[in-house]
């Protein structure tokens, strides 16, 4: 199995981290291609949880090569915490490497986010405020700093960081009406990121390829979902990266025959974080009853700021969509465990829009806003599954679910995960 794409088949959170981690202990290299500080993948390792943002979920692994690649933009401050808490915690990082081409965040790119969003008001997208958006804002625009920029002498980087400040101070003194960003500060910050990242810049290419070329296996971790893809999500409440199989080309440098495997995580409802159409959400008793009350660790609050998700029945007219965007040739389906104990389940199977019935995903979001779902509903079950380990441990109604997911989407389901922990998996056969 060379090479393997593992896929947010929704909006984000379906536990990506979770399954990356599992295939990482028969992988070779894991490589994150999108997305930057604000994801959050946690991952159950050896008993113990680990929230990752940027580095890929792989590298707890001492075997594996974990590569931040070039379609990622990185926050230095951010990475060098994450790189201390896993030393911290006797994690070896000498094989992690951060691409030369990923776009770098500067403390400017945060205060725009932030700015710019409450400056949305009601319109905001209820981005993670991480500084994502204006950085690949700046990478399009042909002014973003890039990792291996640091390396440039300080002449060159200077002359750089002053051209990406024009913009960057236009917009927050200009417009905001905020105080501008000085260059020496973001100087002194850059050589600080140099003296502490420089062994870690490197290729993300070439020994990726090597390693395809040599028939190891290679997993690529995407981050956020496929509703959240700034072309085919629910624009404009998407993030400003593509997390669905097109951004691995594209983020990863590799071509379309290097990807044998694309795996979409599911999880077994549906969450979004943020604002943004999602016509099977619930409120109320129902909503605590899929969210949980924070009790628990997979209860469902964000990973990297802490927001209660928002929460609803499987949306299966996006899963569709989903699985045709992502070409995923199976599913991993996770928290399956959370809906032991419901009498039914309802999954939308379509959606209805003044009148009429609608069995596509909608391409404009003032038509998704108005979708209401048709649900069909099958039966739940009340055995505690958090112990199955196999296919048969499953109680039917749940077997019976997971070929009803496998229905919608038109590809098998491969993995189910019960639980956080890695023992918490059933692999079929
Ligand atoms: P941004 O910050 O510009 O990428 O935000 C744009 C939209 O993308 C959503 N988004 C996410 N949705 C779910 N999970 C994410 N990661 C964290 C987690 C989120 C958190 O693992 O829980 O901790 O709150 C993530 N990252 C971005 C975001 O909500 C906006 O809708
Ligand atoms: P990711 O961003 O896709 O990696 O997902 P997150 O880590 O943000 O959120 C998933 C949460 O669910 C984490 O707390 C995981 O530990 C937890 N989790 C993953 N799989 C399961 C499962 O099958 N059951 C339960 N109860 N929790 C799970
Ligand atoms: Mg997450």
């Amino acid at each position: 199995m060379p090479g393997t794409a593992i896929i947010g088949a929704q909006w984000g959170d379906e536990g990506k981290g979770k399954i990356t981690h599992l295939l990482s202990g028969q992988a070779d290299v894991v490589v994150r291609f999108s997305g930057g500080p604000n994801a959050g993948h946690t991952v159950v390792h050896e008993g113990q949880t680990f929230k990752l943002h940027q580095i890929p979920s792989g590298v707890l692994y001492p075997h594996v090569y974990a590569y931040m690649g070039n379609g990622m933009v990185i926050d230095p401050d951010e990475l060098l915490r994450e790189m201390q808490a896993l030393r911290d915690a006797n994690v070896d990082l000498s094989r992690l490497v951060l691409s030369g081409n990923a776009h770098l965040i500067f403390p400017y790119h945060r205060l725009l986010d932030r700015a710019v969003e409450s400056a949305r008001g009601d319109r905001a997208i209820g981005t993670t405020g991480r500084g994502i958006g204006p950085a690949y804002t700046d990478k399009a625009a042909r002014r973003g700093i890039r990792a291996r920029d640091l390396l440039l002498d300080d002449a060159v980087l200077a002359e750089r960081l002053e051209n990406a400040l024009l913009f960057a101070n236009a917009i927050l003194s200009g417009v905001l009406q905020q105080p501008p960003v000085a260059l020496d500060d973001m100087l002194d910050k850059a050589r600080r990121w140099r003296d502490a990242l420089a062994d870690f810049i490197g290729d993300a290419f070439a020994p990726v390829h090597a390693a395809l070329q040599a028939g190891q296996s290679v997993l690529f971790e995407g981050a956020q979902g496929t509703l959240l893809d700034l072309d085919h999500g629910t624009y404009p409440y998407v993030t400003s990266s593509h997390p669905t199989t097109g951004g691995v080309l594209t983020g990863a440098g590799v071509g379309v025959r290097d990807i044998q495997r694309v795996i979409g995580v599911v999880k077994a409802f549906q969450t979004r974080v943020g604002g943004g159409p999602m016509p099977t959400e619930l409120h109320g008793e129902e909503a605590v009853r899929l969210r949980g009350t924070g009790a628990n660790p997979w209860d469902e609050f964000g990973t990297t700021t802490g927001r209660p998700r928002r929460v609803g029945w499987l949306d299966g007219v996006a899963l569709r969509y989903s699985a045709q965007l992502n070409g995923l040739t199976e599913l991993a389906i996770t928290k399956l465990d959370i809906l032991s104990g419901l009498e039914r389940i309802p999954v939308a199977v379509a959606y209805e829009l003044d009148g009429e019935r609608l069995d596509a995903y909608p391409a404009q979001i003032e038509g998704l806003e108005r979708c209401r779902p048709i649900y069909e509903t099958v039966p739940g079950w009340q055995e505690d599954i958090t112990n199955a380990r196999t296919w048969d441990d499953l109680p039917q109604a749940a077997r019976d679910y997971l070929r009803f997911i496998e229905d919608l989407a038109g590809a098998p389901v491969t993995i189910v995960s019960v639980g956080p922990g890695s023992e918490q998996t059933i692999w079929r056969e």
